[in-house]
C-alpha cells in the first residue's frame, strides 16, 4: 500500500505546497493512531469540518506503526480493543486471535482509513513543529517540518500516551559495534537475531513481550533486569465466538458497559474487596484467577481493590511469587524475578515469561545489584567489571509517557505562554483534555486524562470535543477554554483519588519517575471510566461551566 502525502479535491491536503499565506482550515489534528484516525472521521464526516491532519509517520497507526519489535501484541482482549462507532466494520472484520499482533492491528488501522478514506485528509512523514494561537483571530497557526503553515480554529492532539520513546545513553554507547535497537523504533525490515547474541535491556510490556518471542530464536539471550515485574500468562487462546456473537447480538448494552467500566477492558470487574473475604479465598480466587490469564484481568476481576488495598494487594502478589517459585528452576534467578514492590505499576501479562528463564541459552542479570555501567564495542560492561558479549542489544526502556509528546512540539497559547512554562511543574489540564491558557486546544489522552484501556476512551473523548465544537457552533462561541480554577479543581480532584490508590509509591511511567527531571506525580484521572464519563457528560449538560466561551462579536 501506498503511504504518500495525497491532494484531495478539495485541494485541503497541502503536501509540499510552501509558501507565505497560511492555509485555512477548520480542524487540524495531529496524529493518526486509533485516536486521531477517528477526531479526523468525526469532524471531517460527521461535523462537515474542513481538517487537515498531520502524522510524523510514514503510514496510520500510530502506536501499532513504530512498535514493530518481536513478540509485540494488544495485551487488551480485542473485542474492547477496537472501534465501536462503525458497527458495520466490527461486524466485518475478522480478528484471528484474542491478542492480536502488531501487523494485524496495523492491518485494521490501515482498513479503517481505506474504509473512510481517511488519507486524503493526512499529511504522512511530516512533523508538527510549533503551534501558536493568536487571539485576536481565535486561531491557530500550526507550523510543519517542511516549512508549512496552516491556520485553524480547532487544534486537536493525538500525539500519543506512550509515544516519545525514552532512550537511556550509557557510556561508550557509540563504540557499540553490533546494533542496538528501541523497542518502540524497530526496523521496519526487521532484524536477524538468528543465533545472534542479544541483550534487553528493560522488563516492561515491551520487554517481556519480546523476551518471551526472540528466546526461541537467538543464539543467547540476556536480560539486563533492573526491577522486577508481576507477570502474569495472558492465556491466549482463539476469540471465543460465542461471546463474540453475544457482543454483536447485545452491541450497545456491550460498549455502554464498557465506558460504565472501571478499565474498560470489556470483563466484569469484581465488586466484591478482598479485604471482605476470608484469607484461604482470597488466595484461591487470585490462584484461579491466574490460570485464567490477563494482567488487568488479574488486578480488577478477582476483587476491586488491589489497587487501593495492602491486604489485596499482598493476597495478589503473594500467589504471584509463589508461581515464579514454583516455574523458575535455578532458586537464584527465581529470587532475582521475584519483586519486592506493591504491585501499582500497569499489570503486565506474558505466556511462558518465567519459564523462558529455564531455557538454557537465556540469563538474567540483575543490574539493580550490579548496574550497567557501559556499552563497550563489543557489548556491556557492568559497574562491578562483568562484561557481556553482545550482538545486538534491544532497549525496551519505556516512554516519557503523557506529556513527553505534547512538550515535544513548541506550544504557544494566549499571551504568548510557551506550553513547556505552564507545565513546568507539572502537566495541567482540565478533564484530561484541555489545559488553560490554551483556547481550542483538545488532547486526547492528556495528562489527568483516564487510565484506562485507550481505544473506546478515545472515541469517548473525540465524541466529547465533537460536542463541544457543535455547541460552539451552534451558539457562535469561537474560543473555548477552561478557567484556572476548573482546571485546579480538577487536579485536586485527581490528586485525592490517587493519594487514595498505592500508585503513587511505586516509581514507573504513570507517575512520571520513569524519566530523570519529570515531575513525579501521577498523570491520570484513577477513578475509573464509568464516573470519567459523567464528569465529561456533566459539563455538556451544564453548558460547559468551568469553561470560558468567547462569543464571536455580532453574534
Ligand atoms: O516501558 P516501561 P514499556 N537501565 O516503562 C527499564 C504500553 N505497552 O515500553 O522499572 C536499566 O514499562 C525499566 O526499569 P525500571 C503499556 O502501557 C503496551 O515496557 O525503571 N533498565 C523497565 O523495566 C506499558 O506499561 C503493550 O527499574 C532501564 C523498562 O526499562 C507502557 O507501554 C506493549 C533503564 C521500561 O518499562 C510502557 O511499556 C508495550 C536503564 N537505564 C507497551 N531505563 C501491550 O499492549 C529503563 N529501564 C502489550
Amino acid at each position: 500500500m501506498t503511504e504518500a502525502p495525497t491532494t484531495d479535491s478539495t485541494g485541503l491536503t497541502a503536501a509540499g505546497r510552501t509558501g507565505p499565506e497560511p492555509t485555512e482550515v477548520d480542524a487540524v489534528v495531529i496524529g493518526s493512531g486509533f485516536a486521531g484516525l477517528y477526531a479526523l472521521y468525526k469532524l471531517r464526516d460527521e461535523l462537515g469540518l474542513r481538517v487537515q491532519s498531520f502524522e510524523n509517520a510514514g503510514g496510520v497507526g500510530g502506536t501499532w506503526w513504530w512498535n514493530r519489535y518481536p513478540g509485540a501484541r494488544s495485551d487488551t482482549e480485542v473485542t474492547a480493543y477496537c472501534y465501536s462507532f462503525d458497527r458495520e466494520l466490527f461486524d466485518s472484520w475478522a480478528w484471528s486471535e484474542r491478542y492480536p499482533r502488531q501487523a494485524e492491528i496495523l492491518a485494521y488501522l490501515n482498513h479503517v482509513a481505506d474504509r473512510h478514506d481517511l488519507r486524503r485528509s493526512i499529511q504522512f512523514d511530516t512533523q508538527v513543529r510549533s503551534v501558536a494561537w493568536d487571539d485576536e483571530a481565535a486561531r491557530w497557526t500550526v507550523r510543519t517540518d517542511r516549512g508549512q503553515a496552516f491556520r485553524a480554529r480547532f487544534l486537536i492532539e493525538g500525539v500519543g500516551l506512550l509515544s516519545a520513546t525514552k532512550i537511556p545513553e550509557f557510556p561508550g554507547q557509540a563504540s557499540f559495534r553490533g546494533e542496538i535497537h528501541h523497542t518502540a523504533r524497530w526496523p521496519h525490515a526487521g532484524v536477524d537475531l538468528a543465533g545472534k547474541r542479544v541483550g534487553v535491556i528493560g522488563t516492561g510490556s515491551s520487554g517481556i513481550q519480546v523476551i518471551g518471542d526472540v528466546a526461541p530464536v537467538v543464539g543467547h539471550l540476556t536480560v539486563f533486569q533492573r526491577t522486577a515485574q508481576y507477570v502474569v500468562p495472558s492465556k491466549h487462546r482463539p476469540i471465543d465466538t460465542g461471546y463474540l456473537q453475544w457482543i454483536k447480538d447485545n452491541y450497545a448494552d456491550y460498549w455502554r458497559g464498557v465506558l460504565a467500566s472501571v478499565t474498560a477492558f470489556g470483563f466484569t470487574e469484581s465488586q466484591v474487596a478482598a479485604e471482605d473475604v476470608p484469607a484461604a479465598e482470597r488466595e484461591a480466587t487470585f490462584r484461579r484467577q491466574y490460570e485464567s490469564g490477563g494482567g488487568f484481568h488479574y488486578m480488577f476481576q478477582a476483587f476491586n481493590d488491589v489497587g487501593v488495598s495492602l491486604v489485596a494487594n499482598t493476597a495478589a502478589t503473594d500467589v504471584i511469587k509463589a508461581k515464579i517459585a514454583e516455574i523458575v528452576a535455578d532458586p537464584q534467578t527465581a529470587r532475582a524475578l521475584t519483586p519486592t514492590e506493591l504491585y501499582a505499576r500497569r499489570p503486565l501479562c506474558a505466556d511462558y515469561y518465567y519459564e523462558t528463564y529455564n531455557r538454557k541459552n537465556v540469563a538474567l542479570v540483575d543490574v539493580r545489584a550490579d548496574p550497567i555501567a557501559e556499552i563497550t564495542p563489543t557489548g556491556l560492561r557492568t559497574r562491578d567489571g562483568r562484561e557481556y558479549e553482545l550482538d545486538v542489544i534491544i532497549l525496551a526502556t519505556g516512554f516519557d509517557a503523557v506529556s513527553g509528546n505534547q512538550l515535544k512540539i513548541e506550544q504557544i497559547g494566549r499571551g504568548g505562554v510557551r506550553l513547556a512554562d505552564a507545565w513546568a511543574d507539572r502537566p495541567l489540564a482540565h478533564l484530561g483534555m484541555m489545559t488553560a491558557g490554551f483556547p481550542n486546544m483538545f488532547m486526547i489522552f492528556g495528562p489527568m486524562g483516564p487510565f484506562t484501556n485507550q481505544p473506546p476512551a478515545h472515541e469517548a473523548q473525540v465524541d466529547w470535543i465533537a460536542g463541544v465544537i457543535a455547541m460552539m457552533r451552534e451558539r457562535g462561541v469561537e474560543a473555548v477554554e477552561p478557567t484556572a480554577a476548573a482546571q485546579a479543581e480538577w487536579m485536586r480532584m485527581c490528586d485525592e483519588i490517587a493519594g487514595g490508590t498505592l500508585f503513587p509509591r511505586v516509581n514507573s511511567w504513570i507517575n512520571g519517575s520513569n524519566i530523570d527531571g519529570k515531575p513525579v506525580t501521577v498523570m491520570f484521572f484513577m477513578g475509573g471510566m464509568g464516573a470519567y464519563m459523567k464528569h465529561m457528560q456533566a459539563a455538556l449538560d451544564s453548558d460547559l461551566a468551568g469553561f470560558e466561551l468567547r462569543r464571536r462579536v455580532g453574534v
